[in-house]
């Protein structure tokens, strides 16, 4: 199956080989913790190559495959150049071409139309498609704030783990990345960094070089965990289970640092009572593994320093990620691996830039005007378009914009998103650069400026610098930047607040407080001051200062198995033995690149791992299609056969395009709604499937 974008009536214009070169300051976009600095070589105004800028340090001289081809991405023969309006039913991907005043005008009196009856059913969608500043998240929610829309909680990704930390530490801060290279001990939790962070695992490397012992924690066993000493291949949200037993075995060891847990930490008393309770027999059992591989991990914490966890997102995106995020990151607290600059966790580094981002001045909260819209969780974007108004939940959504993200694609339980998007009443915008899932939806396409076309200021999850990107060509088509789509419609609505004639520049000098914007513009990126070892001293974000593990109102972290679990639903777990995990395929990003030919050849098909013996007590061979179900739905997926699947265990790879897997849909067909412990997040790999041959 292909895309069904129409063709381009416009050919993009070639360079001209003879002309000189200019090299344009840029960021990559992309929801990544690495936030590589681009440099774009740029040729009578055609973008001929996008590489690593050799100077900034965090890059490392590379980018990763999937960017190195962003040109690739720009000028793909189905990028969307025009405004579009659909003219065949929704999802069926048939649409016509429209001038963007009858585009304008047509979004502008729909929402108009929706607001005077009640502005809150008029919801924007939006995710990380760009981590921009600007073209993320500024002009538009001014837009929604002067409306009174909905407000969006954005929970797809890192809701579970961020609150998490916010309890714990007091914010989402860590280790700097670059200080891994130096750590004796590295594990590797919940992270397959050489598809997803591959910076990191450059560090890693460079540690492993220096006789670093590295450790994987991860259900599969990825390209990293191949790498890695060792590897605790854990069933899918036991990690709780795994921190408690470790910290058992840190106090029976005494391998604690009582003088930085005396003064840095409070309410290790009731944490060690708990603890106690975990012995690696125990753990062992709900996880899934050997107890004599958990005693050596410990034993490995215990005496190897400086030690340092790389935590990532895939091991909170279940019930208890919350829970256990909190005990993981108390593990550096009990022994005292801050004091190194080598030691500690990341987990995410987010809240070190929160401090220079001006979030207030570019999104305008204020504009709200003491009004308190209701919040939607994107997470449950499925059942809430399907929801009828009531006193709990407020009106029905009438309108959706959606920018910067593919809901149809990424978003748990797709058939019950894929049925509120196909809802005839329901008015649909999105802005997108290639016609996704999504967009085949829509009533209204808005084309959108890639990143090599438009201006934006990037802070990163990754590390603690800040990066500009310059446009280094002129929009294609007729795409416009997400800012200036907004400010077009802000003109149409009326709206006569001066705020919504600030221009990009304008934006982007606003975005960062206490960052000289024109060393920023001068080099392409700034370096935050952060402290080298930033909580050897203690000091952390919370209101005293210590950690928190009593934390107000959330009580003692424990472990919380899966909603989709033997221990938790038994009856459920004897029809659908398997958990299915979904995590990343190395040359997607989410469901951005898979309609780039020559990444969506790498990887090949939608394919589902499943451990020998599992496939063999269904009669699955490698290579053939099976159909993987439960009671939401179901999925063909190409059956590769391979121990990098654990018994019990199946591993569904990246979140394809639904029209370009192999039965129209993907993944998320099966995934669920329920949402964790803290933070509102998604549980996509808490998740109970079987498998049949096709
Ligand atoms: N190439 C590529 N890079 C990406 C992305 C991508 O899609 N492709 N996604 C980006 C995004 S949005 C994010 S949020 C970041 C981080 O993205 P993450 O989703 O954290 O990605 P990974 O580093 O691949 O780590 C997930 C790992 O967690 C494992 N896992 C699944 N369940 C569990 C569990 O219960 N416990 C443990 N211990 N491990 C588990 C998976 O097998 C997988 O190897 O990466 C970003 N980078
Ligand atoms: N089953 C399963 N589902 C998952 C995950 C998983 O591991 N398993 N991972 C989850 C995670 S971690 C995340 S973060 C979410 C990601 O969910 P999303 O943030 O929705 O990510 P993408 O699928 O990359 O979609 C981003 C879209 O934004 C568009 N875009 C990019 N730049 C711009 C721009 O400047 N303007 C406009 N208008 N559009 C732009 C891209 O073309 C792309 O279609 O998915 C989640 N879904
Ligand atoms: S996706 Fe990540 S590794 Fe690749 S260029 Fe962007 S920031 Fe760098
Ligand atoms: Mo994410």
């Amino acid at each position: 199956m292909d895309v069904q974008a129409p063709a381009s009536p416009l050919s993009f214009p070639a360079a001209d080989p003879a002309a000189p070169v200019t090299q344009v300051h840029g960021a990559c976009p992309h929801d990544c913790p690495d936030t590589c600095a681009l440099r774009v070589s740029v040729q009578n105004g055609v973008a001929v190559r996008v590489q690593a800028d050799p100077e900034h340090e965090r890059t490392l001289g590379a980018l990763c495959t999937k960017v190195s081809r962003y040109t690739e991405r720009t000028y793909h023969p189905e990028r969307l150049l025009y405004p579009m309006k659909r003219v065949g039913p929704k999802g069926s991907g048939q649409f016509q071409r429209i001038s963007w005043d009858e585009a304008l005008d047509t979004v502008a009196a729909r929402l108009k139309a929706v607001a005077a009856r009640d502005p809150e059913a008029i919801l924007p969608y939006s995710y990380a498609g760009t981590m921009g500043l600007l073209q993320g998240e500024s002009m538009a929610a001014r837009f929604f704030h002067q409306i009174g829309a909905s407000l969006l909680d954005r929970t797809i990704c890192a809701s579970a783990g961020g609150a998490a930390l916010a309890a714990t530490y007091g914010g989402k801060v860590g280790m700097q990345v670059q200080f891994f290279a130096e750590s004796k001990l590295v594990v590797i939790w919940g992270s397959n960094p050489i598809t997803s962070s591959v910076h990191f695992w450059t560090r890693a490397q460079q540690a492993k070089r220096a006789d670093a012992k590295l450790w994987c924690i991860d259900p599969r066993r990825t390209d990293s965990a191949d790498k890695c000493h060792r590897h605790l291949a854990l069933r899918p949200g036991t990690d709780g289970a795994l921190a408690l037993a470790l910290i058992s075995e840190l106090i029976r060891l005494d391998a604690l640092d009582h003088d930085y847990i005396a003064r840095h930490v409070s309410g290790f008393e009731k944490l060690k009572a708990r603890a106690l309770e975990w012995t690696p027999e125990r753990a062992a059992e709900a996880c899934g593994v050997d107890a004599a591989l958990i005693r050596e991990l410990a034993q490995d914490y215990a005496t190897i320093q400086p030690a340092a966890i790389r935590l990532n997102y895939g091991m909170q995106r279940v019930r208890g990620g919350g829970n256990a995020v909190r005990l993981i990151a108390l593990l550096p607290c009990l022994t005292g691996a801050w004091r190194h600059r080598a030691g500690g966790l990341l987990l995410s580094a987010s809240g070190w830039a929160g401090r220079v981002r001006n979030d207030a001045a570019l999104q305008r909260p204020d504009l709200l005007a003491g009004r308190r819209p209701r919040t939607i969780n994107m997470s449950t974007i499925g059942q809430d378009l399907l929801r009828e108004p009531s006193a709990g939940f407020g009106p029905r959504i009438e309108a959706v914009v959606v920018y910067n993200s593919n809901p149809l694609a990424v978003a748990p339980q797709s058939a019950q998103v894929a049925a509120g998007f196909q809802r005839e009443d329901l008015f649909t915008v999105v802005l997108e650069q290639f016609m996704t899932d999504t967009a085949d939806h829509a009533d209204i396409v808005l084309p959108a400026t890639t990143q090599l076309e438009h201006l934006d200021v990037h802070t990163s999850y990754g590390h603690t610098d800040v990066l500009i990107n310059e446009p280094a060509i002129a929009p294609l088509g007729e795409a416009k930047p997400n800012t200036q789509i907004f400010r077009l419609l802000a003109a149409r609505m009326g709206f006569t607040d001066p705020c919504f004639q600030d221009d990009d520049e304008a934006l982007a000098r606003a975005a960062l407080k206490g960052v000289d914007f024109e060393e920023l513009r001068g080099r392409g990126w700034v370096t935050l001051p952060i402290p080298d070892a930033p909580f050897a001293e203690g000091g952390f974000p919370t209101p005293d200062g210590k950690v928190s593990i009593d934390a107000p109102g959330l009580g003692v972290p424990d472990f919380v198995p899966n909603y989709e679990s033997a221990e938790a639903a038994p009856e459920l777990s004897r029809r659908y033995p398997l958990a299915m995990i979904s995590p990343p395929a190395r040359h997607f990003l989410n469901s951005t690149f898979v309609n780039v030919k020559s990444l969506r050849d790498i990887e090949g098909e939608p394919v589902l791992e499943i451990a020998p013996d599992d496939a063999m007590a269904r009669g699955v061979v490698d290579g053939s299609l099976v159909r993987v179900f439960n009671d939401r739905g179901e999925v063909t997926l190409r059956a590769r056969v391979s121990t990098r699947a654990r018994p019990g265990v199946v591993n569904g790879l990246g979140v394809w395009w639904r029209k370009l897997g192999l039965d129209g849909r993907n993944v998320n067909e099966l995934t669920h709604q329920r949402l964790t412990d803290m933070g509102g997040g998604p549980s996509f790999y808490d998740c109970l499937v079987e498998v049949r041959p096709a």
